[in-house]
């Protein structure tokens, strides 16, 4: 007998496997309320101290982003030939398994979508699911347009505590330096719904004891990251000190890291956060993320006033559209930085 209604990661070519050596929760997460008033400086430490925070406060309706992930979910149990139809996953549309171009493999299928509106060209996925996913597409829409709020609120309160923006500046609403490349029409964002199956039941799993890897380790190569996912566990930051460890999940929050482009534009104070995500051994973890980006012919390079006299740039010049397609050409735990450092 044939059945057709398993969940879609039955055929599964071999997978690295390893421990998760995080065996620690970690509870000192920073976590910021947006309306405290010193946010900008406390998010600016917590940019420096761990490239990683939460931030709660935030004015994002949750129902938007519980709307989203039902509608996500009834997308992720459908039968794989109607997923598949959403394929590939590159520039946008489902993935499942394999992650980028460079054999990157992992537990998890996802939707990898745009949020450009002038995408000249719109590929074959967007029309996809606006033709045959019109209440998903509605809820990312809806979504994304409160996430990409956030994320620019986000950056003007680092540019404030970063003292880039003056408080009159501030009281016109001017964008600064940083969330200005957010805010602009052409800014390069993208957008991903992933889904991690529970794993207990893979033969791996069950045999070796091993737990088996999601999304492999990596940093996120723009600006700013958004991440919220529902209360099931499984995403691994690296500290300062090398050492991992767990991020206990909240729903009602969200997760911020730190990506490359924000390290050069800050010539380095800020660092990218490493991070990873495990399966759960028995519940879905169902995470959302908006990369925010700059507009692909960009120069990135450290914002003049951050830099102290005599400093000088750690990275030679390049456009986020050469960054881009250099780290398309990478695999997931490259130093992709590293070509663009100089030497
Ligand atoms: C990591 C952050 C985002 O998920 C992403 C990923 C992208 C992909 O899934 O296609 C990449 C990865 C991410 C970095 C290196 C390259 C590109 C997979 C990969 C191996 C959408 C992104 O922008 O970069």
């Amino acid at each position: 007998m044939v059945v057709l209604s398993q969940p879609a990661m039955d055929h599964f070519t071999p997978i690295k496997t390893y421990k998760s050596a995080a065996a620690t929760v970690f509870t000192g997460i920073p976590t910021i309320s947006l309306s405290h008033p010193d946010a900008g400086s406390l998010l600016v430490r917590a940019c420096e101290e761990f490239g990683f925070f939460k931030v709660i406060s935030h004015g994002v309706p949750l129902e938007l982003a519980n709307r989203l992930e039902a509608e996500s979910m009834r997308f992720f149990d459908q039968l794989q030939v109607e997923k598949n139809r959403a394929g590939p996953p590159n520039p946008f549309g489902y993935g499942s398994k394999r992650i980028g171009f460079n054999g990157d493999v992992g537990w998890i299928e996802y939707l990898l979508l745009s949020t450009n509106p002038d995408t000249a060209v719109p590929p074959r996925s967007l029309s996809f699911f606006q033709e045959h996913q019109p209440s998903l597409r509605a809820a990312v829409d809806n979504y994304v347009k409160e996430v990409r709020k956030l994320a620019i609120e986000v950056l003007k309160l680092i540019e404030q505590g970063l003292g880039l923006t003056t408080a009159a500046e501030e009281g016109r609403d001017v964008d600064g330096p940083i969330s200005g490349l957010l805010r602009d029409v052409k800014s390069d964002s993208c957008f991903r719904v992933n889904h991690y199956p529970p794993c207990q039941d893979h033969w791996e799993v069950a045999v070796s004891g091993r737990n088996l890897v999601g999304f492999g380790e990596h940093t996120d190569p723009q600006i700013i990251s958004v991440l919220r996912s529902n209360n099931t566990s499984g995403l691994e930051i690296c500290l300062r000190d090398g050492s991992w460890v767990t991020v206990p999940p909240d729903h009602s929050s969200f997760f911020i890291n730190v990506g490359d482009t924000l390290q050069v534009l800050t010539n380095g104070k800020f660092k990218s956060v490493k991070h990873r995500v495990f399966p759960d051994r028995r519940k879905s973890r169902v995470s959302m993320i908006f990369f925010g980006g700059p507009p692909l012919d960009v120069k990135i390079t450290p914002v003049p006033s951050l830099m102290e006299e005599g400093e000088e740039s750690l990275y030679n010049e390049f456009t986020w559209s050469q960054y881009k397609k250099s780290a398309y050409k990478s695999r997931l735990a490259d130093y992709r930085l590293g070509p663009f450092e100089k030497t």
